[in-house]
C-alpha cells in the first residue's frame, strides 16, 4: 500500500477505530461511499490479517483488537518521512530481502519497503542465518543512490546508524558494533544490517537494506537481546518498525545530502569496538590484521593500530580478542 493510494481498507479500519462501540454496516458503506457488500469484503480481509472484528447481523461491526505486528495497516500512520514511499508484507515470509529484491528488479521505486513478523530463511551475511522468529521485526528497504559503487560501501555503516537513531525514540540506546551490528550496552546484539544489491557497470541500480530487530525476546542460541528487555516495556512491533524506518530515512537521505563525513562522529559517538583489542577477518576467515580499534575515517574504514602501523579496513568481521592469549573470545 502507499500514502498517496485511496486505500479503502485503511478508511475502514479508521472507521472502526472511531466507532469502538460499533457501527452498522449501512453507516460505513455511506461514510465511505462504497457498497455493504464491499465493507464486508474488507472486513473479511482485516479479519484475515488478524484483526478481531466481531459481525452482527442487525449490530454491525465492532472492532475488538489490532494484531500485534508489522502490518501496512498499523505502520502507515506512525511512518513520518515522506522517504518511506511503500509497505507491502507484514506476515510471514523467507526473507523480506528477496521479496525487497523482486520489487526493485520490477522497478519499485526508493523508499519502497517489505516487512515481515517472522521469516522462515532469515539470513545473515556471508550465508549466516538470521534467526527470524515471531516477535521480531524484519524489514527490507529499497534504495537506488544515484552513486558509483565504491561510495556504497559505507552504506551498511548509514542503515546501522539510522536503525540506532530509530530505537533511540523508543527509549533504547544502541551501540554500533563495525560494521553492521547494534549491541546493547553490555554487548548482546539487538539488531543486524544486511545489504545486498545490483551495479550495473560502476553505478549503484539498486540496493536492499535488510534490518532485523529482537523486540519480544532473543533468540536462543546466540548472544542476543530484545527491545522490550532494554526499554523496559512490551513495544508494539509496528512502533518498533515505524522507529527504525524514519530513522533510517533521515539518516540515508543525509548521506545522500552530504555524505558520511557528517555522520561519521555521530557513528564514532556510538562505536561499540573503539579501544577494544580486536581482530579482523576476511570472508574466507583469514586474518587482516589485529590491534586495536581507534575509530574511523571519513569513508568509514574502521582503523586498527597493529605492531606494524594503522590498517584502514573498509570490509571484514570483527572480533573482539584476548590480549592475554591472542586468542578470540567473541
Ligand atoms: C547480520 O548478519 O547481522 C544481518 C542480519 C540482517 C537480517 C535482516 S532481517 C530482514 C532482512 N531479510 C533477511 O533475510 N535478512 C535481513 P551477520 O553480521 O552475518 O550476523 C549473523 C550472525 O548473528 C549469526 O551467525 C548469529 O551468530 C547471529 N544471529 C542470528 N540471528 C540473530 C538474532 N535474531 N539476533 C542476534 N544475533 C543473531
Amino acid at each position: 500500500m502507499t500514502k498517496q493510494s485511496d486505500d479503502r481498507r485503511a478508511a475502514v479500519l479508521d472507521a472502526l477505530r472511531e466507532h469502538a462501540g460499533g457501527v452498522s454496516g449501512e453507516v460505513l458503506a455511506s461514510a465511505l461511499g462504497i457498497s455493504r457488500v464491499a465493507v464486508r469484503k474488507h472486513v473479511a480481509a482485516l479479519q484475515e490479517q488478524g484483526y478481531e472484528v466481531k459481525a452482527r447481523p442487525g449490530e454491525g461491526y465492532r472492532l475488538l483488537s489490532s494484531p500485534d505486528a508489522p502490518l501496512p495497516l498499523e505502520v502507515w500512520p506512525l511512518v513520518h518521512q515522506p522517504f518511506i514511499s511503500r509497505l507491502e508484507g507484514g506476515r510471514v515470509t523467507g526473507s523480506t530481502n528477496d521479496d525487497a529484491r523482486v520489487l526493485a528488479v520490477a522497478g519499485a521505486s526508493e523508499g519502497t519497503v517489505v516487512l515481515a513478523a517472522e521469516q522462515r530463511s532469515g539470513r545473515g551475511r556471508l550465508g549466516r542465518e538470521w534467526s527470524s522468529p515471531a516477535g521480531g521485526v524484519y524489514a527490507s528497504i529499497v534504495l537506488r543512490p544515484e552513486v558509483e559503487t565504491p561510495e556504497a560501501i559505507v552504506l551498511p555503516l548509514v542503515v546501522g546508524l539510522g536503525v540506532a537513531r530509530g530505537l533511540d525514540t523508543i527509549g533504547v540506546h544502541a551501540s554500533l558494533k563495525w560494521p553492521n551490528d547494534l549491541l546493547s550496552d553490555d554487548g548482546r546484539k539487538i539488531a543486524g544490517v544486511l545489504l545486498e544489491g545490483l551495479s550495473e557497470g560502476w553505478r549503484v541500480a539498486w540496493v536492499i537494506a535488510g534490518i532485523g530487530v529482537n523486540v519480544r525476546r532473543a533468540p536462543r542460541g546466540v548472544d542476543a537481546v530484545g527491545v522490550d528487555e532494554l526499554a523496559g516495556r512490551q513495544v508494539p512491533l509496528a512502533e518498533v518498525a515505524a522507529a527504525v524506518l524514519d530513522g533510517v530515512a533521515l539518516a540515508y537521505e543525509r548521506w545522500k545530502l552530504d555524505g558520511f563525513e557528517p555522520l561519521c562522529a555521530e557513528y564514532q559517538r556510538r562505536a561499540w569496538l573503539s579501544g577494544r583489542d580486536v581482530t579482523v577477518t576476511d570472508a574466507a576467515g583469514r586474518v587482516i590484521v589485529s590491534g586495536r580499534a581507534t575509530g574511523m575515517d571519513a569513508q568509514g574504514r574502521l582503523l586498527v593500530a597493529s605492531d606494524t602501523g594503522t590498517v584502514a579496513i573498509a570490509a571484514g568481521d570483527v572480533s573482539l580478542r584476548d590480549p592475554q592469549t591472542d586468542g578470540r573470545r567473541a
